[in-house]
């Protein structure tokens, strides 16, 4: 039988990316220099799904002539067989990194008689413990001799032993700049003579290595048992779970796509949002030394969280009854990837919904359940775990745990300024992790949204206020771009609405989902940092543009080696209206990471959230329909 037909927003299969890069290399002559940086569904216009006609699937393509460094975008027909689009990159435009770029570079230069005589007079001779980290460079702190070559610079790091922790040991001042189109050491930086020694230090978390580590003994099993089996529904990549539907999507770029998000509401689905992922990361190291001054990541843009993402395991990292969802990307010569078990999909019990306690009928309580999507990413040293939960009572939750291990560098003389003592003689640069959610909602549908900023106002004491006690709602709908620019204010418990202009609830209010900010945090760059210039976005906490399908990237398509944002700042520039439209709002939220002792050796998760929440989409609580328990008591008369 033949497999049914992709829906438009499903991933590319396996046989696609290969028909997709075949196409390329049929059409373009390429050869076995090419590499792809790119392969992923070119999504369809929002006006197209829903048809009558299905939209075409097309794949998006980045490619490029290890040879000549020649990089090109574009498109191909699948259905056709047939590239349709094919245009080179502008100057300054470099394609992402690769994982074949990261694991080739350690290896050539694991090789490199430069880094093994670096490495014997550090006492290192075992190449097998070295570790050589590659990392992006921005445009202005990249050395000007190399511009317009495809390069990056690394860390060296060492194993204690064979399977101890590759970031245990740091390498201070040691960094090798190679092209990574021909995987030649341009540059090996080495202040070797400036005295650095390798402190004693324990990095190990696997407790077989730590020493005098006893494990305790006192954790008793806890098991999530659902006798019935879950109840959500997945078919193909559509879920669906108490009300609530959506599709499942996953690329190379964004990891996790939750694409047409709505809720089942007396028998009509209404729509919250088209499409919601993070559409980057910008993790700027808040130390100027040697060691740190470049290390600026864009794990989106330049490395991509899809490829990134590690599969899953269950009783380790959901509980209960699973589905996984694999992801199919590509690798760099443009063939298939699969990743087993890349999204988990799963019910958690979540306390308490709602409860009241009556004094003649007694207790009435609903437990609450939420559906949670989750994807992890293993970015080299760091771990982002990803959760959209939803719940029965309409709400959405957007969490996002960092795990994994610090960067470190040892030190001599006091501890420098821009990080903590983590160990002995050795540092944990501060740091920041900034992740910028696209957020295309469409409350009940993608016309007539509006966004409105709301604020708690208090007002004065006044005759009509005696006491103080005035407290008032402000809203103001934001009219354009400029206006859609917009930060946190706690002293105003300042937060977004999206409403409904033309549609009403049983009250007379339009509808609206609220963007309640959770971890909003400022830049802290001063203006007129090159790492700002890239990363404009992370300048505001909110923007809110209309919606344009070729908008995704709000640091720019191509971060890598990047000078400026391409992104945001300059599609806001054109200050474009943004009421009663179809809006997009990139909510920034973070971690401003001031390193702990306890983060090191490996990190306890750090948690940011941020919420969508209905306000007036529904005219009551949605959840009082929601059964007790059966046999617990939780209800009058159970
Ligand atoms: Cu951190």
């Amino acid at each position: 039988m033949a497999d049914p037909p992709p829906h438009p927003l499903d991933p590319l299969s396996a046989q696609e990316i290969r028909a997709a890069a075949a196409a390329v290399r049929r059409q373009h002559a390429t050869t076995d220099g090419w590499r792809f940086s790119a392969i992923d569904l070119h999504e369809p216009a929002k006006e197209t799904l829903g048809g009558a006609a299905t939209p075409p699937r097309v794949a998006d393509i980045v490619c490029w002539n290890r040879e000549d460094g020649r990089a090109f975008k574009g498109t191909v027909s699948l259905p056709e067989d047939r590239v349709t689009s094919w245009a080179e990159l502008a100057p300054g435009e470099h394609p992402s990194m690769t994982v074949a770029d990261y694991h080739e570079s350690d290896e050539a230069l694991r090789r490199h008689p430069a880094v093994i005589e670096a490495l014997a007079k550090r006492g290192i001779t075992d190449m097998s413990l070295v570790l050589i980290d590659v990392w992006a460079y921005g445009a202005a702190v990249a050395p000007p001799q190399y511009a317009g070559r495809r390069i990056g610079w690394g860390d060296v790091w060492h194993r204690s032993t064979p399977d101890g922790n590759p970031y245990a040991n740091a390498l201070a001042g040691l960094h090798p700049i190679v092209d990574l189109n021909t995987m030649e050491l341009l540059e090996l930086e080495d202040d070797w003579d400036s005295g650095y020694a390798a402190p004693p230090v324990m990095g190990e978390y696997a407790p077989q290595l730590v020493p005098g580590l006893q494990l305790r003994d006192d954790v008793k099993p806890l098991e999530i048992r659902q006798p019935g089996g879950a109840s959500f529904t997945l078919n193909g990549n559509e879920l669906r779970w108490q009300n609530w539907s959506m599709r499942i999507g996953f690329n190379y770029r964004e990891g996790l796509v939750l694409h047409t998000v709505g809720y089942e509401d007396h028998g009509a689905l209404r729509p919250v949002a088209h499409r919601m992922s993070f559409a980057e990361m910008v993790v700027p190291y808040r130390d100027p030394s040697p060691d740190h001054y470049r290390r600026t990541a864009f794990d989106i843009g330049e490395w991509g969280l899809g490829h990134m993402t590690t599969s899953l395991a269950l009783g380790c990292d959901c509980l209960g009854e699973i589905s996984y969802l694999d992801a199919t990307l590509f690798d760099a010569i443009g063939e298939p990837v699969e990743i087993k078990n890349a999204v988990c999909i799963h019910e958690e019990d979540d306390g308490v919904l709602w409860k009241h306690v009556d004094d003649v009928t007694g207790a009435d309580t609903r437990r609450m359940r939420r559906l949670v999507i989750s994807f992890h990413a293993t970015v080299a040293n760091y771990e982002y775990l990803v959760y959209w939960r939803f719940q029965q009572d309409g709400s959405i939750q957007c969490e996002v745990r960092a795990t994994g291990i610090m960067i470190t560098t040892p030190y001599t003389g006091d501890t420098p300024p821009y990080g903590t003592k983590v160990d002995t003689d050795t540092y944990a640069p501060f740091h920041q992790h900034f992740i910028i959610a696209r957020l295309d909602l469409d409350v009940d549908g993608a016309g007539h949204n509006t966004v409105v900023c709301t604020e708690s106002e208090p007002l004065p004491v006044s005759p009509e206020n005696p006491h103080g006690l005035a407290l008032t709602q402000r809203s103001t709908p934001l009219g354009y771009e400029s206006d859609g620019v917009q930060d946190y204010d706690w002293h105003r418990q300042r937060a977004w609405k999206v409403i409904n202009e033309s549609s009403e609830n049983r009250l007379g209010s339009p509808v609206s989902y609220k963007l309640e900010p959770g971890a909003a945090i400022p830049s802290l760059l001063p203006a007129d940092s090159p790492v700002l210039q890239r990363a404009r976005a992370i300048e505001h906490d909110l923007w809110v543009t209309p919606y344009a399908p070729d908008e995704r990237w709000p640091c720019g398509e191509f971060p890598n080696l990047s000078l400026d944002d391409k992104g945001l700042p300059a599609w806001t520039a054109q200050n474009r209206p943004i009421r009663d439209t179809d809006v997009v709002l990139w909510y920034v939220f973070g971690i401003n990471h001031i390193t702990r002792p306890e983060d090191w050796p490996v990190m306890p998760v750090d948690v940011v959230s941020f919420w969508l929440k209905p306000i007036g989409f529904f005219d009551r609580n949605p959840a009082l329909d929601v059964p007790a328990e059966p046999g617990h008591g939780c209800t009058p008369g159970a």
